[in-house]
């Protein structure tokens, strides 16, 4: 078939942008098909998003041992057992379709090994036992509507470095609704504190410790701030939450001298390294175990997205706020003067805060639609 060619411009460019618009068109061509292929697959029309949390019934498992996830690979995971030992175990069919994480307590069947061959997985697990707490983040779309991070802990550590990257109190509120949500005692951990003068009190911190949230500054590099945190580890599980480069792997090296994790610095924009890859449980002393506290050290992350999360929360996050604003404050003008002086903030800021949150825990994925 003879094309048609425009007047005012060479053939071969006109070629070379037919070529383009062509293969852009297969491409996305390929990626509908793809998609409706997995829809028929997972039948999947409408997301019920409370499905990733359940988990199947434990019981007919009883009688196997039990062990602690310590970190997921992506084909098989790390176990810890009653007496201290780990073993790699794959997941057994019953578990294909339940998101196991970081610190949940699964039983498992060992299976026979041979001497030569100790690559293999010593076992198999068959079944998880019910989570006391989970601590999660919005995901990013109606296919994974929840991102887990950890399970069975006690307190969420959110960490944010002075500078390096750059403090940002809009993190540490998110980290609070999920901690709120979770159950988690919520405390900040300030770190690098050596790279900024003991003069700048922080201020980005107030409306944090006007509301009694436990904030706690440190310096791995120095050692300081450390030992107040040893005691606060006592008979607790620990998650470590931050951007990446923060030093929260520091951090845990500072605690547990002896484990020597992996440690990054930063881009030449001034973001971490992704250095830690995924989330590991690390008990403080090995020797007594889970008795004198443990500590999950996870990948840094870039948000956190409370998308789904409760618009309740929002009360605890934001008390300074009247029940009226709370229960909608999208219909605000928060560069208006007149609203800021009507609700008398300390912290105007704060209403652009909290109504990003309170927009985004309703937000559904544009791409959300797209087979309906
Ligand atoms: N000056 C100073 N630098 C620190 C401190 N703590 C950590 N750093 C530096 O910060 C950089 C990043 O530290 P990491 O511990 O790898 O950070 P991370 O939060 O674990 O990063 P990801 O694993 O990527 O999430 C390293 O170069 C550390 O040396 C501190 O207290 N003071
Ligand atoms: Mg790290």
């Amino acid at each position: 078939m003879s094309r048609k060619y425009r007047l005012g411009q060479s053939r071969e460019a006109q070629d070379m942008d037919h070529r383009d618009t062509y293969s852009r068109e297969r491409a996305a061509d390929s990626k509908r098909r793809q998609r409706t292929a997995e829809r028929l697959e997972t039948g999947i029309e409408s997301h019920d998003a409370e499905a990733l949390l359940r988990l199947p019934d434990a019981t007919p498992w009883l009688h196997l041992p039990e062990a602690t996830l310590i970190q997921r690979h992506s084909q098989w995971v790390d176990l810890e057992l009653a007496d201290g030992t780990t073993l790699c175990a794959t997941l057994g069919g019953k578990l294909k379709g339940v998101h196991l994480v970081c610190g949940d307590r699964v039983r498992y069947v060992p299976m026979p090994q041979e001497a030569t061959d100790a690559k293999r997985p010593q076992a198999q697990v068959v079944a998880v036992t019910p989570r006391r707490t989970l601590l999660k983040r919005g995901g990013s779309d109606d296919r994974e509507p929840w991102q887990l991070i950890c399970a069975n802990a006690d307190e969420l550590w959110i960490c944010a470095a002075v500078v390096d990257p750059p403090l940002r109190p809009g993190l540490l509120e998110r980290a609070q609704v999920l901690a709120l949500d979770a159950g988690l005692t919520f405390r900040v951990l300030i770190t690098k504190r050596d790279r900024a003068s003991l003069k700048d009190t922080l201020p980005e911190l107030d409306p944090l410790r006007e509301q009694g949230v436990a904030i706690h500054e440190t310096s791995a590099m120095k050692g300081e701030g450390i030992e107040p945190l040893r005691l606060l580890l006592q008979n607790r599980v620990v998650v470590l939450v931050g951007h990446s480069g923060v030093g929260k792997s520091t951090l845990v090296n500072a605690l547990l001298p002896n484990l020597g994790l992996k440690t990054g610095g930063l881009t030449r924009f001034g973001t971490g390294r992704q250095t830690t890859t995924a989330a590991r449980w690390l008990p403080l002393d090995p020797e007594t175990g889970a008795a004198s506290g443990i500590l999950v050290d996870t990948p840094g992350i870039r948000t956190l997205s409370v998308r789904g999360f409760d618009r309740a929360l929002l009360g605890r996050v934001f008390p300074e706020f009247p029940a009226e604003v709370l229960e909608d404050p999208s219909g605000l003008d928060a560069e208006d003067e007149a609203t800021l002086d009507r609700l008398q903030l300390d912290y105007p800021e704060r209403l652009q805060s909290l109504q990003r949150l309170w927009q985004e825990m309703d937000t559904r994925n544009p791409n959300q639609n797209v087979w309906r």
